[in-house]
């Protein structure tokens, strides 16, 4: 099937280009929302995937086989896959009966889901145990409602009960069982930091075919605080990461269009900045699936809409110490429901690569751009090593230095950086990975070079009207060293 072929050229420029691990749509069988009346490229809209039907691992995407041959080519390139997991609910009441992705029958009326199977007393509604007139979350103020009532009419899950936890626990030992290295938790905040942690604490360590003796499982916790709910991301720290969105926030005030901050700001930023959460708890990220079309916090990030912010969000996001960075990668969209380009039965197509390295047929793999490319391998090469030569001109450019292995400057204002500025790098002729590509084996670069002098000076010129604007180098890519 298609997806596979998507997953064989991923690989091949995943592992060689430094990132680490990939975070895949939900595996699991989803309910299949078809809407006749709707225009023909949205018939089937994205979110149906955050509808599940059970946990077999068969979707729109692909079926069980087709993931785990994923999954161990993926490993095998060193690229590990994380999955996104649904545990909080079903699928929305107004599902009626049907069947879903791969087939199961359900109900919902009689809260039946035969596939795994869950009937009305695994449910927190019908229950009573959700304390809103008509079962749905409205008081964002009221932790009990936000935990036990139906998030958009999603049928909640009673997770406190054992038999529920366990058939959730099997799907993630499952999920481990052929090679996935971790979980982003759905709606995290709708579950109780207990029943999460139960749920957690029932999950063997990751097996040792592909992973090191006693490896546990990557967690990090779909957790929106943007403040003013009676919940807070600190709640679940204890468990894992939480996605921090007051990072995205951030970082997009100094670069989105009419940008509130100056990134001359930026020197401190980090944990305790708008109360965001210590950096070893955070999973950074500029934008997500939902708040790039509006969903969930959305409204307020730079996106690939805007390709000179985007770029220069995300070359700050890679190039600042601060959380596990995850790099968006999206396709294009007209209606904030439009599912993937897919076929004829809305199986997602795989992207074709076009000459140039980018993306066909609708996708736009911000991924594969050369400033968020180049930048992967840069936060590899500056590891733990501190920031260093702040510089900025007090308003809208900024350029640092990860002590004497990277350096990189930025510019989202109305003219070109253009001074002498120390780059913290050993004296050499570097590759500018903004406009060129190196290549190790000839140590030639396809762009413009920098030269570094002696005290680690370099004249930087970053044009402001430019594609690019943003300048990268670091010691991976030296076309002629000790200068
Ligand atoms: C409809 C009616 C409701 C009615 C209900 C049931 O609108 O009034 O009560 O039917 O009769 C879709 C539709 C929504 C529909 C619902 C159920 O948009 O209109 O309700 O399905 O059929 C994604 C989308 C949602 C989508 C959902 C399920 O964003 O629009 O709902 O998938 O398909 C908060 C949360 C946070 C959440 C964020 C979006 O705290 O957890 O909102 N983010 C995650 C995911 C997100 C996903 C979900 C949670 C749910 O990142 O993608 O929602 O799994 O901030
Ligand atoms: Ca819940």
């Amino acid at each position: 099937m298609k997806i596979l072929e998507l997953f064989y050229k991923l690989i091949r420029f995943l592992g060689p280009n430094g990132f680490g691990g990939v975070q895949i749509s939900p595996p699991n069988e989803h309910r299949i929302l078809y809407q006749p009346d709707w225009d023909p490229n949205v018939k089937r809209p994205w979110y149906e995937s955050y509808q599940p039907i059970s946990y077999k691992l068969e979707t729109r995407r692909g079926t069980r086989g087709e993931l785990i041959d994923m999954v161990e080519r993926c490993n095998k390139a060193g690229v590990r896959i994380y999955a996104d997991v649904v545990a909080n609910h079903m699928c929305g009441t107004d599902a009626g009966i049907g069947t879903g992705s791969a087939g199961s029958a359900y109900d919902t009326e009689q809260y039946s889901f035969s596939g795994v199977p869950f009937s009305s007393g695994d449910f927190n509604v019908p229950q009573g145990k959700c304390n809103s007139h008509d079962g749905q979350i409205s008081n964002y103020g009221d932790p009990d409602q936000v935990r036990n009532c139906d998030l958009f009419g999603l049928m909640d899950l009673d997770l406190s009960k054992e038999y529920v936890r366990q058939k959730v626990a099997d799907y993630l030992s499952d999920l481990t069982s052929i090679g996935i290295a971790g979980f982003r938790i759905d709606a995290a905040k709708h579950m109780w930091p207990a029943d999460v942690q139960a749920i957690l604490g029932k999950l063997k360590d990751l097996p040792t075919s592909y992973f090191n003796p006693g490896s546990r499982p990557f967690v990090y916790q779909e957790v929106i605080d943007l403040g003013g709910e009676a919940i807070s991301s600190t709640e679940y720290t204890h468990l894992g990461r939480v996605t921090e969105f007051r990072y995205g926030r951030n970082v997009s005030e100094a670069f989105r269009d009419g940008g509130s901050n100056h990134i001359s700001n930026y020197e401190t930023f980090g944990s305790g900045w708008d109360n965001m959460v210590p950096e070893g708890d955070a999973l950074a990220f500029i934008d997500n699936h939902d708040n790039q079309r509006g969903h969930g916090a959305g409204g307020k990030v730079v996106t690939h809409i805007d390709p000179q912010y985007y770029k220069l969000a995300v070359t700050y996001m890679l190039a600042w110490p601060y959380g596990v960075p995850r790099v968006m990668s999206s396709y294009d969209f007209v209606t904030h429901w439009q599912g993937p380009p897919s076929d004829g039965n809305y199986v997602t197509d795989d992207p074709p690569i076009l000459q140039d390295g980018s993306c066909g047929g609708g996708w736009v793999c911000e991924h594969r751009w050369r400033a968020i490319k180049n930048m992967a391998k840069w936060r590899n090469i500056a590891g733990n090593e501190p920031v260093k030569n702040w510089w900025s001109n007090g308003n809208q450019q900024a350029a640092f230095s990860r002590g004497s292995k990277a350096f990189v400057a930025l510019n989202r204002d109305d003219n070109p950086i253009s001074a002498k500025l120390n780059t913290g790098l050993p004296s050499g002729e570097y590759c500018d990975l903004a406009r060129g590509d190196f290549d190790d084996a000839s140590k030639t670069c396809s762009g413009p070079t920098v030269t570094v002098d002696k005290a680690g000076n370099a004249d930087i010129y970053v044009d402001n009207n430019s594609d690019e604007p943003v300048l990268i180098l670091h010691v991976g890519a030296i076309v002629k060293g000790w200068l």
